[in-house]
Parts: structure tokens; C-alpha cells; sequence
């Protein structure tokens, strides 16, 4: 008798399956393609359950499908640029690029450990030259493209990590990295040109059907598209316009002041022979150093000031105060709004702080507003006091007035989005330098592709104030022109990482391809992925900048799909004690101790079965147990029938013991299928094979032999994908020489699953006494009759008279006496 042994099974397997190349990616023509990917890690050390949680439901998919006979792409590599390893390495007084790289073959091996079917052949690692010179290959296809441009302009600062952020990567006025406070600085930058595609991106969400609610949700948000109108106001006593932009044209007539942004570019020229310049200087260096969340949030004060200007109202032609307040944004719609504190409850608190006159133009269809108003009346309405156009319903006004002033040439209707060009120059050392020169004659030059990758310098200073660690380099930083060969000097800063990430998953399936970042034909064979499983933490960043990574690549002809992943699983997270993992709970569970206590198949069935993939998971020590346990039921089941698996018996379904195995067998087959490759539902899968299991134990030692092997070798062929070391195990002791991996998915018949024998429980004074099998159509009369001869019944039933006896069909019957 052999005893389940995982710490020689795993081992063992893991090296044949690497010996026999097992998981290396196939193309045969006559298959379908499935690419399967789970979002590649930052190498920040080792692996944490998060990790093993999302590589167990990919290995499952991958493995599955491998099984179904598709061509299978399943790869792994490592987001290696970033801050954590620039942060290591002036800690310990070293380099990045070691931490960077002993750090990746430490969680290669734990991946290796953990079974994972990776072909690592096509392993990524965008730290690398071979990797990063492509990334500055496509920065250039961007900035040929018109997509990357350098600008000034306010950029979200982070003082901890000293560097810019993107708007994407400022959560709550916080580093979404160290949660610091984020403030604003004037640099010039590089940015991409997101915006171009702001439709793009909000429209082909509506394609994504595989994606969840949720994640398109926030996309949608944080494009924010917003139909207006622009409308012109005139200037008294200056040259020039102020635009506004409003989605509400229709309180035209209710305008009793307009606000400026403080950073507005009309403010200098209005104000520039005011009296009051100094004070309203000064008031906007006050407000300047606040926030945006600040600025925006409802209950911070809204605080303004009067320029002493005043605007012409396009319609009346009265004069309108200009205010300059906090809470207008420089950077969305026109930096300019008209107040209309009737009917917005933030101009209504302005309005009224600083005794501005408040009138209502829309009036309640039922009744009328009590004056004065004790808070903004935003309901629809009909037009009141607002000229030819009084008495329109208020949804109505909104596009005559618009159609009027466009009429007119005063407005015109205008689309805004929230959604910002994407900041990505970084003042940091570990990441992809910028391949653009600045000549003195020549300007901004763009490095030619075949002097690329323009290669990270290794002696730099990091921490000196004020500058990007490459300009510490002076053999760096001084260069040719590429055009005139003259004096020239490098673009100093490095690409946001988010960069590196936006393409990773096209390079895979030709990753060794030296002259292109891609192969075409092969990226277009593969993509878009099919499944892509990580977490919800990059719905907006990451998952938003793929897509319009590959939009870009789709209008320069490089790839036939305008989307990357077809359909997307959030996984939830792992938590202890009803809280995230972390070092700072104290709650941390380490893999590598699972692993070496259990082996890997117990924690990957565990993860598996304690929550549907996108559910948050809680960690369960009997749990873990117990997958420990059943995993030895099974091996225990395969070991105690060495015999009959060298017989290899012949199989028969006769008997009624043999019908309902098969059936139950064929039921597991069906339920397991599908809930691996319709609902990934794994939890549920698991428990059907459970119950296989069950089924096995208790099926008759006088019964079918050939019924009873077939439904053990379907217990291991669908336990494979969960859990691959012991299963490969088991088909070998059942007599087979290939791998279980590369055996074909076990297809349910669905004439075995109609029932025509049912079990009922038998109970006597509601007590469980025994069960029978009748055949499908059986009368009442004949079912209780049979539950009646049962011994146990009769015993039970100790010739006492029968009171009552009812008949649950298909379940129970019940005997009272
Ligand atoms: C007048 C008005 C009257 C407005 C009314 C609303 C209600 P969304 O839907 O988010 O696009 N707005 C415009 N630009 C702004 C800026 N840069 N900073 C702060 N607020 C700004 O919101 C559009 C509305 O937000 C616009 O319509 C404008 O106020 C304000 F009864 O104009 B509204
Ligand atoms: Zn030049």
C-alpha cells in the first residue's frame, strides 16, 4: 500500500514535464486557437496567494482547453520595470537590475512549483533590451503618428516618489503607489494622445461582452463623455470672448455671473490695470496649491473672488459679473462656467455665500417655487422669464437654444470628456528611457530605429535633487543630432511602466522575433486573448491603456482586431480573518509553506474550491485540510485497485448498480465541463468530482469491474487541469505511459444521463432506515410495497401498523406507524 506522497510526486513530474517539453505552444493548423493569460506580475520578490489564486484558475482554462484539443497559448513573463526596484537598490547601495533579476528566477521557480503549465520558451521580460527596445519602437510609431507630444502644463507631482503620476494613477489626490498626497507642479512632458480616442474607447466597451459589468462601468466613468453646449459670452470694456461650456443651455437666461478657473488665460489680460490684482493673485496661489479632489469635492467650501469685470450676457446683453472660484477645473470643458444658482445647487451655495442674485427660470409643471428658494430647483420644468422661449418644456429649450445660438454664431453644441491625454515621462532611473534628442539647431528629434534601444546607463546617481537620474550621466545626456550630427542632448526621462504593460500580451506569441516588435500574422492568429484573468484594481489603468495600445496598432495596420481581450475574469481577493493578506494585518499565509507542508496540488485545489474565481476568498486552515484529505481518498482509491486495473476489464452497464455509476459518471463529466468553460465555476466543478468519488466507494464489490475503472479514470482525467502533479500520478498507476495532460477531454453521452432508475430514501417514523432502486416508471403502489420488503424497514417497522405512508416521487418514502 502506498501512501500519498506529494513531496516525490511533484517534484518528479515537474521535471518530466519540462524534460518532454510538454507545455510548449502548438499551432496545428486543423485546431482552434485559445490564448489564455493571466496578467504578468511585478517581480517584487515572491509570490503571495494573490498570485497563486490567479495562476491556478488560468492553469485551469489552459489546461482544459489543451485537453478540448485547442492550440493552446499560455505564457508568463514580468512587468520588471518600476519603482520598487530603484527604491531596493539605493536601500542596499546596488543596482536595480540584479534585485530586478534574482527576484524573477526566485518566482519562476515558485511558479514552476506550483505546476503551472507555462510554455516558458516564450517568457517576457520587459526590463530587458530585447524587450524595451520595441517599447521605444512603438513610442516612436505613436509620435510619428501625431499620438506623442511633449507639453507644459500643471502635472499631478508625487513628493514621496519624486516623480509624475497620470491622472489614471492619482487615486483620491493620492499616489496610487505610496498614497502620499499629490500636488501640482509646471513641468513640460510627454503625453499620448489618449484623447483621439476617447469614442473609440467609450463606443467598443458595448462590444466587450465578455467583460464585466462592472469593469466597462468604471471605463465609461472615467471617459466621462458629457453633451453641451459652448456658449460665447462677450467682454465688457476688453477685446476678446469666454467660452462656457454647460449641458444645461436651457437656464440661458437664469446666467447671473460666470466663473473662471484660476488658472483661466483671461484672467491675467482683464485683470492686468485692476486694482485689485495683487489680492487676486494671491487668491489664486492659494487656491492653485489645493488639490483637484479638493477643489471638486462637495463639501469642501467653495471660495471665490470678483475680478471687477463684467461679461455681456449673449442673449439679454446685461452685464455678468466675472468671479474666479476654486471649484472650476482648468482642464475640463472650457475652464469656464456660467452661474446659474436657481438651478445647480453648488452655484446656488456660491451664489448665496457671496450675495449673488439668484433667478428662476424653470418652474415646476405642477405649482410653483417658493421664493426665495432654500436650495436649487434641478428638476425638469417649463422655460419662465426667459424671453421667446418661455413656456418650452426645459428638455425642449435645451436643443432650441442650442440650434439658436449655433444660428447666431454664439454657441455651439460641443462633446467634453473627463478623460485627459496620458501623462508618461517619469523622473526615475528603472524604466524604458524616451528615444528622442533635443539638438540645439534641430529641435526635438525622434532617435532613429536602427540606433535603438537607446540602453539604460548603469552609472547614474538616483537621488540627486531636481534631477532625472539619466542626467546624472553625462555620457548619457550628451549625444548627435541624428540629423545634423551636431551637439545634441537625450531626453532624460523614463516612460510610466504602464507603457510596458499596454503591449506585453502581443509580443508573447512571437517573442523572440529580433526585427519588429511582433509578428503580424502570428499576433493575428492568437489575439485577441480569450480569457485574461487579473485583478480589478487595473480597471481603468491598465486595461484602458491596452486597449488604446492596440486601437493605435490597429489604424497603423499592424494588427486586424481593435480590441485585446475578448473577455476578462476579475479575480477577488484573498483574505484572512475577513481581511486582505498583508504584512501590516499580520494575516499573511505563504505559499511556499502550503506548498511545503501539503504540496501544490492541495493549495491549488483548495483556492479552487473555496470561492467562484471573482468572489473575494476567505482562508480556511481545515479547509486546506481538508483538500489535503480527499486528495489522499483519491489516491486511496487508485491504489487499493492495482488488480483490476492490470486486468482492464471489459465494460458492461447491465445491472442496475452499473446504470446509475455510469450515470453518475457521465453527470460528473457533464457538470464539470461546463462549469470549467461556460460559468468558471470551479468550486462547483470540484464538488461534482466529489461526489464521483463518493460513488466509487460505495459501488458494489460483486458489480461491473469495467463500469467501475472507467468511472476512476474519469475521476482522474477531470481532476487533472485542478490538480496536475497527482493526477499524472494516478493514470500512470492505472496502467498508462503518456502524461494525463495530453489525453482528451472525457465527453459526456447524454443517453446515460437520462434516469431510468431512481433511488428513494426510505423512512420509517421520519427516521432515514434504507434506500431502494426502482425503475423510472414504477406505480406508487408497487414503490411502497418495495420499500416495505426492505429488511431494515420491516425491522424498523418491528410489526407495528401502518398509520400512514406517503410517496415524495423521485425522492422519499416516508412510513409512520
Ligand atoms: C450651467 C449649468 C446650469 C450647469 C445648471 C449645470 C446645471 P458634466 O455633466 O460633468 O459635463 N462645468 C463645466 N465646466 C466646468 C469646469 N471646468 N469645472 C467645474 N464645473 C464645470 O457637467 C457639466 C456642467 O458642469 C456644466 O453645466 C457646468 O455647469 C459645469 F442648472 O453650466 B453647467
Ligand atoms: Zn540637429
Amino acid at each position: 500500500e502506498r501512501k500519498y506522497a506529494p513531496g516525490e510526486i511533484e517534484k518528479k513530474w515537474q521535471e518530466q514535464w519540462e524534460t518532454n517539453g510538454i507545455y510548449k505552444t502548438k499551432e496545428a493548423t486543423d485546431n482552434p486557437y485559445f490564448y489564455c493569460l493571466e496578467m504578468f506580475p511585478y517581480p517584487s520578490g515572491r509570490l503571495h496567494m494573490g498570485h497563486v489564486r490567479v495562476y491556478s484558475i488560468g492553469d485551469v482554462v489552459a489546461r482544459f482547453k489543451r485537453m478540448q484539443g485547442f492550440n493552446v497559448l499560455h505564457p508568463m513573463g514580468w512587468d520588471a520595470f518600476g519603482m520598487p526596484a530603484e527604491n531596493a537598490a539605493i536601500k542596499n547601495k546596488s543596482h536595480p537590475a540584479p534585485w530586478t533579476y534574482d527576484n524573477i528566477d526566485f518566482m519562476r521557480k515558485q511558479q514552476k512549483e506550483l505546476g503551472v503549465s507555462y510554455d516558458w520558451d516564450l517568457e517576457v521580460t520587459t526590463c530587458r533590451p530585447d524587450y524595451y527596445k520595441w517599447t521605444q519602437w512603438l513610442f516612436l510609431l505613436f509620435y510619428k503618428r501625431g499620438l506623442a507630444y511633449k507639453k507644459k502644463g500643471a502635472v499631478n507631482w508625487c513628493p514621496e516618489c519624486a516623480t509624475v503620476l497620470a491622472n489614471e494613477q492619482v487615486e483620491e489626490g493620492c499616489c496610487w503607489r505610496c498614497g502620499t498626497e499629490v500636488v501640482k507642479k509646471d513641468l513640460e512632458q510627454w503625453y499620448l494622445r489618449i484623447t483621439d480616442y476617447a469614442e473609440r474607447l467609450l463606443t467598443d466597451l458595448d462590444k466587450l461582452s465578455g467583460w464585466p459589468e462592472r469593469v466597462k462601468t468604471m471605463q465609461r466613468n472615467w471617459i466621462g463623455k458629457s453633451n453641451g453646449t459652448e456658449i460665447i459670452f462677450g467682454i465688457d470694456k476688453h477685446d476678446g470672448l469666454i467660452t462656457v461650456f454647460t449641458t444645461r443651455p436651457d437656464t440661458l437666461y437664469g446666467v447671473t455671473y460666470l466663473v473662471l478657473a484660476p488658472e483661466h488665460p483671461v484672467i491675467e489680460r482683464i485683470t492686468r490695470k485692476s486694482k485689485k490684482k495683487a489680492e487676486i493673485q494671491a487668491f489664486i496661489e492659494e487656491v492653485r496649491k489645493k488639490s483637484e479632489i479638493e477643489r471638486t469635492s462637495v463639501d469642501s467650501e467653495k471660495i471665490g473672488m470678483f475680478t471687477g469685470e463684467y461679461a455681456i450676457h449673449p442673449k439679454t446683453g446685461d452685464p455678468v459679473p466675472i468671479w474666479i472660484a476654486n471649484y472650476v477645473l482648468p482642464d475640463y470643458g472650457t475652464g469656464a462656467v456660467m452661474g446659474v444658482p436657481a438651478h445647480d445647487q453648488r452655484d446656488f451655495e456660491f451664489a448665496t455665500k457671496y450675495n449673488l442674485p439668484i433667478r428662476v427660470v424653470i418652474q415646476p409643471e405642477a405649482g410653483e417655487l417658493q421664493l426665495p428658494l432654500t436650495q436649487a430647483y434641478t428638476e425638469d420644468g417649463r422655460l419662465v422669464d426667459s424671453d421667446k422661449f418661455t413656456g418650452l418644456p426645459n428638455l425642449e429649450a435645451i436643443d432650441v437654444i442650442s440650434a439658436n445660438l449655433e444660428q447666431e454664431g454664439k454657441g455651439e453644441r460641443k462633446t467634453s470628456y473627463r478623460l485627459r491625454d496620458w501623462l508618461i515621462s517619469r523622473q526615475r532611473y528603472w524604466g524604458c528611457p524616451i528615444p528622442i534628442v533635443y539638438c540645439d539647431n534641430c529641435g526635438t528629434q525622434p532617435v532613429p530605429e536602427d540606433q535603438l534601444p537607446v540602453l539604460l546607463p548603469e552609472q547614474v546617481e538616483f537621488e540627486v535633487a531636481g534631477k532625472s537620474p539619466l542626467a546624472t550621466n553625462e555620457n548619457f545626456v550628451h549625444t548627435t543630432c541624428p540629423s545634423c550630427g551636431g551637439h545634441a542632448i537625450r531626453e532624460t526621462d523614463t516612460m510610466d511602466t504602464f507603457i510596458d504593460s499596454s503591449w506585453y500580451y502581443m509580443r508573447y506569441p512571437s517573442a523572440k522575433k529580433n526585427d519588429g516588435p511582433f509578428d503580424t500574422d502570428v499576433v493575428n492568429r492568437w489575439l485577441p486573448v480569450d480569457k485574461y484573468i487579473g485583478g480589478i484594481e487595473h480597471a481603468v489603468l491598465h486595461l484602458l491603456y491596452s486597449r488604446f495600445f492596440t486601437k493605435v496598432l490597429f489604424d497603423a495596420g499592424l494588427v486586424n482586431f481593435e480590441e485585446p481581450f475578448e473577455s476578462l475574469l476579475t479575480q477577488g481577493m484573498v483574505i484572512k480573518e475577513g481581511a486582505k493578506m498583508s504584512k501590516s494585518k499580520g494575516n499573511v499565509v505563504s505559499p511556499e509553506d502550503i506548498v511545503n507542508k501539503y504540496g501544490a496540488d492541495t493549495a491549488r485545489l483548495f483556492i479552487l474550491f473555496a470561492a467562484p474565481p471573482d468572489r473575494d476568498l476567505e482562508w480556511n486552515d481545515q479547509a486546506v485540510e481538508g483538500a489535503y484529505r480527499f486528495l489522499g481518498r483519491v489516491f486511496r482509491l487508485v491504489d487499493t485497485h492495482s488488480a483490476l486495473f492490470a486486468n482492464r476489464p471489459a465494460i458492461n452497464v447491465t445491472g442496475s448498480d452499473e446504470k446509475r455509476l455510469w450515470q453518475q459518471t457521465h453527470y460528473a463529466i457533464k457538470k464539470v465541463t461546463e462549469d470549467i468553460s461556460e460559468r468558471y465555476q470551479f468550486n462547483t466543478a470540484i464538488s461534482a468530482v466529489m461526489e464521483l468519488v463518493n460513488a466509487v466507494y460505495a459501488y458494489p464489490e460483486t458489480a461491473d469491474k469495467g463500469v467501475k475503472l472507467n468511472a476512476i479514470q474519469t475521476v482522474i482525467l477531470l481532476l487533472s487541469p485542478i490538480v496536475p502533479h497527482i493526477t499524472e500520478e494516478l493514470w500512470r498507476m492505472v496502467g498508462h505511459t503518456d502524461s494525463v495532460h495530453q489525453q482528451d477531454w472525457p465527453v459526456f453521452d447524454p443517453a446515460a444521463l437520462v434516469q431510468d432508475e431512481i433511488e428513494y430514501a426510505v423512512q420509517v417514523n421520519g427516521k432515514l432506515r434504507d434506500r431502494i432502486v426502482v425503475s423510472k416508471d414504477t406505480a406508487e403502489d408497487e414503490i411502497k410495497e418495495l420499500a416495505m420488503k426492505s429488511d431494515k424497514v420491516s425491522e424498523a417497522m418491528a410489526g407495528k401498523p401502518i398509520k400512514k405512508c406517503i410517496v415524495v416521487p423521485g425522492k422519499l418514502v416516508n412510513i409512520v406507524v
